[in-house]
Order: C-alpha cells, then structure tokens, then sequence
C-alpha cells in the first residue's frame, strides 16, 4: 500500500461504511467513468438518465451474466455537483461482507480501482470543493467522540477556520507588498522609506492574533482528543469502585482485598462536551509482593496521565504512608486532584489535613467523595472539566484550531514574525520573514502545501473517505 502513489483520472471505487455485518453499506465510486460504471452493473425497471443526477433508482446490481447479486438503490451524482467534484455513484446494498465484497469485484472488472485511503477527500480537496482544513475536518467529524469534538469538527468543515485565516492574510499580504515595492523602488538607498513603525505595528497585531488562536488551539485539542485521566492510589483505597461509578458500568472488578487490579482498564465518559479516557491500575504498595501484581504496578506507573486523580481512603485518619505516596504523585509532571474516598465513613483524612495539599504542591485541590453512594462525584466531575480546560463556564466556547498540524504551522508563522520584527531595518531579510509566515498560514489551507505532506495528511484517513 505505501508505495501506491496518489493518481487522478482513474474511476475509483470504495465502501463508504465500516466494515462488519449491517442493516445497509454504502459503496460509492468516483472519477470520470463512474456513471458509465455504474450502468455497466445496474439492472433497474428504469435505465440510467446520466442527464437527471441526484434521483435514486431501484434495481439490482448484476454479474456479468445478468445474475442479479443484491438489490439495491442507485444513485448518480454529476460533476462539480458531488463530495468529490467529479461524477460519482452511490450504491446502497444490503450490509452484509460477502455482498460488498462481490459487489467491490463486479465494479473493479468494469474498470474502477479500489480507492486509496482517504482518497475520495483527496479529491474533493484537488477539484477546489474544500480546503486542506475542511478536508482534515472530515476526519476529524468521523471520528468525533462527543458533542464538542463534532461541534468543532463541523465548524471547520463549514470553512470557519479558513475565512478566520483570510481575515489574517490579508493585512500580512498589504504589509509585505507596502516592503516589497519599497525594496524595488530603495533599492539604491541606504535606509529603507517603509515606516518602520507601522510595519512593526501590523505585524506586532497580527502576532497577538496568532498567539491567541494558539492558545485557543491547545484547549481546541482537548475537545478533539479529550484528556487521559488516571486514577492512583494505594491498595483498597477505592480506585475500581470510582471507575465504575464514573462509567456508570460494573466494569472493574471490586473487592476487600488488597492488590484486585493489576491491568490497566480504560473506559470513557463524558462531562459537558468533553470526553475523559478514564484508566483503573494498579493499588501501590510497598513489601513482598508476587511479581504479577508486582508487574501490575510497573504498569500503572507508566500509565501516560493528563490529570491524575489520588485515590485515598479518606475514612481514616491519613497514614504516613498515604501521605508519601501523595507528595511522590505530586511531582508528576501531569496535575493531580486530590479524592478522599469513602466519606459515607466518615472524613477521618480531611479532618486530620485539610487536603493535605499544603504538603503536596502539585496537588490541584482535594474533595471528598464516595465511590460507593455517589456523593461527591459531581463535584469530582467538575474539577477534572476545570483542570482540564484550565476554567470553567466560558470554555466550550467555540476553538476554531483543534489539529496539532495547524497548531503547529501557526507556531511557525508566530516565529517568522517575531524575525520579522528584529530585521524591521533590513528590508530583503524582512520581506522574507513575512513571506514565511504567510507560506505558514497557506499550508494550513492547503495552498501550496507540498506532495509529500498531503500524502501523509490522507494516508492517516480510512479507505472510503
Ligand atoms: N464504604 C465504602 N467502601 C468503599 C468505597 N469505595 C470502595 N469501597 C470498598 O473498598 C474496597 C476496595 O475497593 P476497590 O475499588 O476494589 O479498591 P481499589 O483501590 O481498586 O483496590 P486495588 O485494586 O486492590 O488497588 C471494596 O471492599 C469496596 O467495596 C466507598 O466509597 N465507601
Ligand atoms: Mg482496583
């Protein structure tokens, strides 16, 4: 498959449905043969009219000996007027594997070949449908987890980042063309005639822009991807019962005995438009242990955190060793909030040291719940939203850059400018600084964004989208 380069004109076809038994798959072709294909196949009470798209027909999709295979609805889409800019078919058959796989067979022998990942986006994007942007937010909306992760992939979809981008480009195009022409016309001068002062304020303005879509850009990732959450703690302290409790599933196994867990368990969950990839390990403790649970320990020590959440048994009065293992979490790189478990019990822990954060730097805040009737868990919730998003009300806000690539590509155009201001003197350099950071800007778009890069961008994506 890597060595399978990209090629257009051919008639491509793919199913557009995960793969697996289903109530209905879609197969869609695409690419200058595709009606053509497509009545090569299709049986229906009434023939094909290439000339009135957008109808569906019913019939059959047949062997090259008439024998029907499924019966099926058609339907025929005209260029520029489909997903990908060029005519295109949609066949939807019954979900079954063995269909759709038949079906593949019978359209490649009349011509098309099996669409490379991402392929038909690919297109969209080479016929000016969309931008590089929306292209990525296809993916993005596919795989979007939770209503915040949708939201923002819809967005950029509709174009939103894009014209936000326009409105950025414009200004750094004037200013470049305000240094340009003064280099064409100064060439022969010793100090260059642009205001200086003007041009450090353009570009000075046009850097906080920057800066604050970046910003916006890393909280628009954790509504993309969301957050790892890790819950840690010693033996028995309740981590299992508040991974239940948290999924509002009986997924870990529970009990008194010290040492229960020893995988790590991952679940879901999600807090207002954000989702929370929730891990269960491994009771930390000191001593002879067997090596399985031994194992089980490395292993929810190695357990890669966003926020951690310390599990403690806040019923007893904190032992010394409580307190280490929290002061040790404390130093992790990931923050941690602090739950006292077990509060139907009593809260022995929290009035022994409220929080016991003075002791633990690290340590976000303290709350006292239980796992076990459900008390204190909204709260818990809250804060793992709040630490996550660094506040609380106002963030599901609407970030426009969500994708590491953009985040990415404006840090360069950040930089570029930031160059661009220590050269204000040196026109030639100047001018080229500028030119950088609206390379920067384009490649977000897709305007002059190198082979290679699209490759990569498209590869990621399934087969059939
Ligand atoms: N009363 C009360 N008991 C709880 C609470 N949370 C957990 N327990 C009990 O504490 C014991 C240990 O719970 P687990 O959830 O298995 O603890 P763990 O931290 O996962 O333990 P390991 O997997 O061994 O590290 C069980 O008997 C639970 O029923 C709680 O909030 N209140
Ligand atoms: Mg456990």
């Amino acid at each position: 498959m890597a060595n399978r380069t990209y090629r257009e004109g051919d008639t491509i076809v793919a199913p557009a449905t995960a793969p697996g038994v289903g109530a209905l798959a879609v197969i869609r072709i695409s690419g200058p043969e595709a009606v053509a294909v497509a009545g090569r196949v299709f049986r229906g009470a009434r023939e094909i009219d290439a000339e009135r798209p957008r109808r569906v027909l019913h019939g059959h999709v047949v062997a090259r000996d008439g024998d029907p295979i499924d019966e099926v609805l058609l339907t025929l889409f005209r260029a520029p007027q489909s997903f990908t800019g060029e005519d295109s078919a949609e066949i939807s058959c019954h979900g079954a594997p063995y269909l759709v796989r038949r079906i593949l067979v019978r359209i490649q022998e009349e011509g098309a070949r099996l669409a490379l990942p991402g392929e038909f986006t690919r297109r969209a994007f080479a016929n000016g449908r969309i931008d590089l942007a929306q292209a990525e937010s296809v993916a993005d909306l596919i795989h979007a987890q939770s209503a915040g992760a949708a939201r923002a992939a819809l967005r950029q979809l509709q174009g939103r980042l894009s014209a936000r981008l326009r409105t950025l480009r414009d200004p750094l195009l004037r200013t470049l063309a305000n240094v340009e022409a003064d280099l064409d016309f100064a060439a022969e001068e010793e100090v260059p005639s642009y205001d200086r002062g003007v041009v450090a304020e353009q570009i000075k303005a046009l850097r906080d822009t920057l800066e604050q879509l970046i910003e916006e850009g890393v909280r628009g990732r954790i509504v993309r991807d969301g957050v790892r959450v890790v819950l840690a703690g010693r033996p028995n302290s309740g981590k299992s019962t508040l991974f239940n409790a948290l999924l509002e599933e009986d997924r870990a196994i529970v009990s008194e005995e010290a040492g229960t867990t020893r995988d790590v368990l991952h679940g879901d969950f999600v807090v207002s438009g954000i989702v929370f990839h929730l891990y269960d390990t491994a009771g930390i403790r000191e001593g002879e242990v067997g090596h399985v649970e031994r194992e089980g320990m490395r292993r929810a020590q190695s357990t890669a955190a966003d926020l951690r959440v310390l599990v403690v048994d806040g019923s007893i009065p904190a032992r010394a060793e409580d307190l280490a293992f929290v002061r040790g979490a404390a130093t992790e790189d990931a923050p941690a909030i602090l739950a006292r478990n077990k509060s139907d019990l009593g809260d022995a822990w929290g009035n022994a040291r409220a929080g016991a954060s003075d002791d633990a730097p690290g340590v976000l805040s303290g709350v006292s719940i239980s796992a076990k009737t459900g008390d204190g868990l909204a709260a818990l919730r809250r804060l793992l939203f709040e630490a996550a998003t660094g506040d609380g009300d106002d963030f599901v806000g609407e970030p426009l850059v969500t994708n590491t690539r953009h985040i990415d590509l404006l840090r360069d155009a950040t930089r570029s400018l930031g160059d661009a201001l220590e050269r204000l003197d040196e026109g030639e350099l100047l001018a080229e600084d500028l030119r950088a950071a609206l390379g920067a800007l384009n490649e977000i778009t897709g305007d002059g964004t190198r082979e290679e890069v699209l490759d990569m961008i498209f590869s990621s994506f399934c087969i059939g989208k």
